[in-house]
């Protein structure tokens, strides 16, 4: 049995999950994931790592759906719930799933899909019940996950997590900020990411703590659930708490107070993802008396480096190595740099991901020979707390949390029937961290709105670029490469 699992077990009448209006109990959830195993298995003894995309919206399904991957020996490979059928094809086909889960709501955007490819289309709340079956034995060094993450390359790779990899990334941090089963955290993030996946849901539920979800994004439910004086934990990406911040603003002195009070009783507040700024961490503290707890991690680690629960969590940094959690700081030879020196983040553990699925090369580039995983992000240690300067990549923008690859969007836009050439950066913003600008090459004809319609059409929403330039022709050097640092200057 999985160990997230086994610690359902003991909780038993517990509330597990709040959704919809609903509560579900640890027995509930445990019962329903076991009889959704069953039905994957469909009399077979094992899925034996077979890949199982699931898109089902935040809440008691969600759980369900992943526990009951887990438990029939499949791999879990959570779609993002906004994501353009483009976005979802290339998941389906990337993973080889054979089995896709949907809610029902996502039946006619990926029915045909399904038919055309065979793949076995399950509507997660048409099952009948059924007697639960002898479920197989995990060893914990085979596959559990695959999320998908933009790189350096043009199209996302999948990061494959195995059962081992997933405990430790848990393990390190139910220990390093002291979850405990009277935990209620609220989940308001995407579940596709490591950051709702694991730090939020897995965690908490692996011990015994309860966790809400909201249907989406909005300032005012977060608020109204934090008034209710029952959550104790909240972790979010910068964005939100910049959005946050602006919604209490608006709120009158009465409000203001009652929000104040509710937040002061809550255990923790966490911030992650992207860089949290100085001015944003300051500001929450005003509102909520809480010093966020910043730290480091990446889909292919999970957490690596963090502020401390108990001691001085210092601005702008990033904190000290997790628990089972290997970081050193190297230069461009590998070598380690002295103290203070800049260097490239470098990870090693047993919370370190397997590989990218079915890309080896790619795998291979992104270890050293000796098994150190190469983050791309480059820091320095002052006062014993690692700082991030930067990452060695210009194509990696991070929007609103998210991670982004320059090379992907351009190559989207590139096919485009009207675009000739494209260049895409980030330009720093206030609200989401960076922004995603293009300068676009295009045929006479193309306007720009048509063009920022048609991108949502092929990519998330979240990746589309907000500020678009038609340019003439993109800045080249010598070498007649684009000069990316030019196409931001031409922006701001
Ligand atoms: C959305 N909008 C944006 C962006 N995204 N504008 C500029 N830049 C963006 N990146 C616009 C939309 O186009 C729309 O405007 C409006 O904002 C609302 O869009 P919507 O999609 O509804 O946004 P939202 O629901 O308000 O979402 C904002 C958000 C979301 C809640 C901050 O981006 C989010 O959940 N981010 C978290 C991502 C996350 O979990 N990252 C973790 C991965 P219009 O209507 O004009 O189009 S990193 C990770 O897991 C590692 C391990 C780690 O360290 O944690
Ligand atoms: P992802 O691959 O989506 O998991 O994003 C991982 C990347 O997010 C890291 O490589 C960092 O560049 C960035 N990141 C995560 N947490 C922080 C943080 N606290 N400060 C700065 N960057 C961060």
């Amino acid at each position: 049995m999985h160990a997230i699992t086994e610690a359902a077990l003991n909780q038993s009448d517990k509330i597990a999950i709040i959704a919809s209006g609903k509560s579900f109990s640890y027995k509930t959830l445990l019962q329903a994931s076991q009889q959704f195993a069953t039905h994957l298995l469909d009399g077979r003894n094992d899925l034996d790592g077979a890949r199982v995309a699931f898109m089902v919206d935040p809440g008691f399904d969600y759980v369900k759906v992943q526990w009951g991957i887990w438990q029939a020996g499949a791999v879990a490979v959570p779609l993002c719930v906004t994501h353009p059928l483009p976005s979802l094809q290339y998941v389906l086909e990337d993973t080889g799933a054979t089995i896709l889960v949907i809610s029902p709501q996502y039946h006619d955007l990926l029915a045909a899909h399904a038919l055309e490819h065979s793949i076995q289309l399950i509507v997660v709340d048409r099952l009948p019940e059924t007697t639960v079956v002898v479920l197989p034995q995990l060893d914990s060094q085979r596959n559990a996950m695959i999320l998908y993450t933009s790189g350096t390359t043009n199209k996302p790779k999948g990061v494959v997590t195995t059962h081992a990899n997933i405990a430790a990334q848990i393990n390190s941090i139910t220990s390093a900020w002291q979850y405990a089963p009277t935990d209620h955290a609220l989940c308001v993030l995407p579940l596709h990411h490591v950051h709702g996946i694991i730090n939020v849901v897995s965690a908490t539920l692996s011990i015994g703590g309860t966790v809400e979800f909201v249907a989406s994004f909005s300032v005012e439910d977060i608020f109204s659930r934090f008034l209710k004086g029952n959550i104790n934990v909240f972790m979010a990406v910068p964005t939100i708490y910049f959005k946050l911040i602006a919604g209490f603003e608006l709120l009158d002195v009465e409000a203001k107070q009652q929000l104040k009070n509710a937040m002061k009783k809550f255990r923790l507040m966490v911030c992650g993802s992207a860089a949290l700024p100085v001015s944003v961490m300051q500001q929450w503290e005003q509102v909520s008396g809480h010093v966020l707890l910043e730290r480091y991690g990446m889909t292919e680690i999970g957490m690596g480096i963090s502020n401390p629960y108990i001691g001085f969590r210092k601005p702008g940094a990033i904190g000290t190595p997790l628990p089972g959690v290997e970081v050193r700081l190297v230069d461009e030879n590998m070598q380690p740099v002295i103290t203070g020196e800049a260097g490239e983040i470098q990870i090693k553990g047993e919370n370190v991901f397997k590989e990218y699925w079915n890309k080896p090369d790619a795998t291979a580039n992104e270890f050293t020979s000796d098994g150190w995983f190469k983050t791309g992000d480059v820091a320095v240690v002052e006062e014993g707390y690692y700082r991030i300067l930067g990452r060695s990549s210009v194509d990696i923008i991070k929007s609103g949390g998210y991670k982004l690859s320059a090379l992907e969007i351009e190559e989207v836009l590139r096919s485009h029937d009207l675009v000739d050439d494209c260049a895409v950066v980030g330009i720093a913003d206030e609200e989401w961290g960076e922004l995603v600008v293009a300068a676009v090459v295009a045929k006479a004809g193309l306007e720009q709105h048509q063009l920022n319609q048609w991108m949502r059409t092929q990519m998330p929403t979240y990746k589309t670029p907000r500020k678009y330039l038609m340019v003439k022709e993109l800045p080249r050097n010598a070498m007649g490469k684009v000069v990316k640092n030019e196409i931001k200057t031409m922006f701001q």
